[in-house]
């Protein structure tokens, strides 16, 4: 008999039996995530269904191109799947076209940056540190490299973006893409003052919604269309769906060059059983229960903001109207790194952020973040909220007095926080 080519199993057998190193750490992180409240604001808890289709077979496809026009043979199926993306897609954010194929939210931003400007034209977006992203032009991105950024940022006494001010540079710089939107920007958005920042400057604008299209979707925010000329989503925050970006706009003359300048522009095959669950995803948004939960996740992040408030923490922006908020933490004494340490080791999940103007290591940073998204599908509300801001002025509180060593305040706040989660299983 010669050798078998295949392990027994190969096709049928479960990771655990093939693979226990990865199969063991999985399921210490269902435990991690069963036991903790999950504050990160990019997160979210996925449905069976949008899990399950990640693991499909549609990953083994190959396939360049869009639905009726690939390069590889085979695309009957995966073209049904991706145009049913686009179609949901389209349909939940009212505008005519989308491209389901970004690996990332960078990758889609990048692949707006590529479609509308030319290596060394300007663009005018948000400073990382007022809130912005990497992807928008930050110094570390390629994207800085590439394009001569000019970027706005917020005022210093009140954390807000100062919309003359984006006019002005508009007007002065000339930029190709205006940028809106970003990674820790609490406020909405004034798409329309956007606009005029656009048009002072014969710009595109660009909508970077990652953050808060779950609200949109569920009618919890308002569009950036008809204002935006294209926006960018990731799917996997306040949206609900797998890691991966779309983007969406009207414009036909535009249509060409997104979809040129995603594939071949800056990526081959697309992720298929990504696309798949991007569709099952935008499906569940639009039904109706996912405007309820839209609300919930604003209800969620004010009552979250406003308890932290009444606890004398300082809030960029002064609250929230997104999934997310920005403490300062520089009236407390305290800075970032330290304070999400000592709040993991209480079983709160939050990351370090900078906030405007931080002048500390960008290691430490004055900030945090929290995101409710998360913690809102796993289905705690306003009471657990309150509960939670009292939790986190706890740890915070002890950290400011105990520097050194913060245990005994964290083991009693990790023993409230379990009682709060157990009821609210994810996965069984
Ligand atoms: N942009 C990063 C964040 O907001 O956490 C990842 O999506």
């Amino acid at each position: 008999m010669p050798p078998a080519l295949l392990s027994p199993g190969y096709f049928t057998a479960p990771v655990d039996q093939i693979d226990p190193v990865i199969a063991q750490a999985i399921a210490r992180e269902k435990t991690r995530t069963r036991d903790v409240i999950e504050l990160i604001a990019s997160e979210n808890i996925l449905s069976r269904a949008v899990r399950d289709v990640q693991g499909s077979i549609l990953t083994n496809k190959t396939v360049e191109g869009y639905p009726g026009k690939r390069y590889h043979a085979g695309a009957v199926n995966v073209d049904v799947v991706e145009s049913a993306a686009i179609e949901r897609a389209c349909q939940l954010f009212g505008c005519r076209f989308a491209n389901v194929q970004s690996h990332s939210g960078s990758q889609a931003n990048h692949a707006v940056l590529h479609a509308v400007a030319e290596p060394g034209e300007t663009i005018l977006s948000m400073n990382l540190n007022a809130g912005g992203h990497l992807s928008h032009g930050a110094s570390a991105n390629f994207s800085s490299k590439w394009f001569n950024i000019v970027s706005y940022g917020v005022r210093a006494e009140d954390g807000l973006i100062d919309y003359d001010e984006v006019i002005a540079l508009a007007r002065k710089h000339k930029p190709k893409l205006v940028i809106a939107g970003g990674s820790a920007y609490p406020r909405a958005l004034d798409f329309a003052a956007f606009r005029r920042a656009a048009d002072a400057g014969g710009a595109r604008l660009l909508v970077d919604m990652a953050h808060f299209a779950g609200l949109v979707a569920g009618g919890a925010h308002e569009s950036p269309f008809p204002h935006a000329d294209i926006v960018t989503t990731t799917t996997y925050k306040s949206l609900r769906g797998p890691r991966g970006a779309i983007i969406l706009w009207n414009d036909e003359a535009l249509r060409k060059r997104i979809n040129n300048a995603v594939f071949p522009g800056l990526q081959g095959t697309p992720s298929l059983q990504i696309v798949a669950a991007k569709a099952v995803a935008l499906g569940e948004a639009l039904r109706p229960e996912f405007a309820r939960y839209a609300q919930a996740v604003l209800s969620n992040a004010r009552t979250l903001a406003s308890c932290l408030r009444q606890h004398g923490f300082d809030l960029v922006g002064g609250g929230t109207d997104t999934p997310l908020m920005l403490v300062d933490l520089r009236a407390k004494g305290l800075t970032g790194a330290p304070a999400a340490q000592s709040l993991e080791r209480a079983g709160i999940i939050a990351n370090m952020n900078p906030i405007p103007s931080d002048t500390v290591d960008l290691k430490v940073m004055s900030g945090l973040r929290f995101g409710v998204s998360g913690a809102t599908t796993r289905g705690l509300d306003g009471a657990h909220f309150d509960r939670i801001g009292a939790l986190i002025a706890e740890v915070l509180e002890g950290l400011r007095q105990h520097p050194d060593d913060n245990r005994d305040v964290e083991d009693r706040v990790r023993a409230a926080v379990r009682e709060i989660v157990a009821p609210f299983p994810t996965y069984g």
